[in-house]
C-alpha cells in the first residue's frame, strides 16, 4: 500500500479490470521526473481514478473508506430533554438565546415563534458538522449534536440572524 504518500489507492476490487490504477505508473514517474511534476501527475491520475471508481458506490470508492458520518443529526423532536431556542424575529436577536452550550449528544430544539419562515443553517462548523433546516412558522426542528465542537449558524433568509451552539 502507499499509505503516507497521499490518498490511498483505489482498491482493485472496486476498479474494473482495465482501468488504470496508481501503483505502477506513478512510481515510475516519480523516479524520472521532478517532484512537482510527480505531484501534478499524481492528482491527475487520482482524479481519473476517483471518476472511474465513483459510479459504483457512494462516491468514496477511491479512498476505500466509509462515507463520513455527520456529527449533527436531524431527529424528531422528543418530548422534553431538549435545549430550546426560540426564533422570535428576523433581527440579529432573532435566535433566543443566541448562544447555548450543551453536552455531547444533546438535542437542540428550535421553535419558530413568529410568522415568517426561517432557517437554521450552519456557517462555521467542524468537518462533517453541517446542517440546514427550514423552520416554518409554528414549527419546531431538532438537531442532535453527537460530537464536541463550535457550531455557528445563521438564518439563510435573514443572515443577520446568527447563533452559536457550543458542544462540549
Ligand atoms: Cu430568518
Amino acid at each position: 500500500m502507499q499509505t503516507g504518500r497521499g490518498p490511498p489507492v483505489c482498491p482493485s476490487t472496486k476498479c474494473r479490470r482495465g482501468s488504470y490504477c496508481i501503483e505502477g505508473s506513478v512510481i515510475t514517474v516519480k523516479q524520472n521526473r521532478k517532484s512537482r511534476l510527480t505531484i501534478a501527475g499524481f492528482f491527475i491520475v487520482l482524479a481519473g481514478l476517483l471518476y472511474s471508481c465513483g459510479g459504483g458506490g457512494g462516491g468514496y470508492g477511491g479512498g476505500g473508506g466509509t462515507p463520513p458520518t455527520s456529527t449533527v443529526q436531524v431527529v424528531a423532536c422528543p418530548v422534553g430533554g431538549t435545549t430550546d431556542i426560540s426564533i422570535i424575529s428576523s433581527t440579529a436577536a432573532g435566535f433566543s438565546p443566541g448562544s447555548v452550550t450543551v453536552p455531547v449528544n444533546t438535542t437542540v430544539k428550535w421553535t419558530n415563534a413568529g410568522g415568517m419562515q426561517h432557517t437554521v443553517t450552519s456557517t462555521t462548523v467542524p468537518v462533517n458538522g453541517t446542517f440546514n433546516q427550514t423552520v416554518n412558522p409554528g414549527v419546531s426542528v431538532c438537531l442532535k449534536f453527537t460530537s464536541a465542537g463550535t457550531f455557528n449558524y445563521q438564518c439563510s433568509l435573514h443572515p443577520v440572524m446568527t447563533g452559536l451552539v457550543t458542544v462540549q
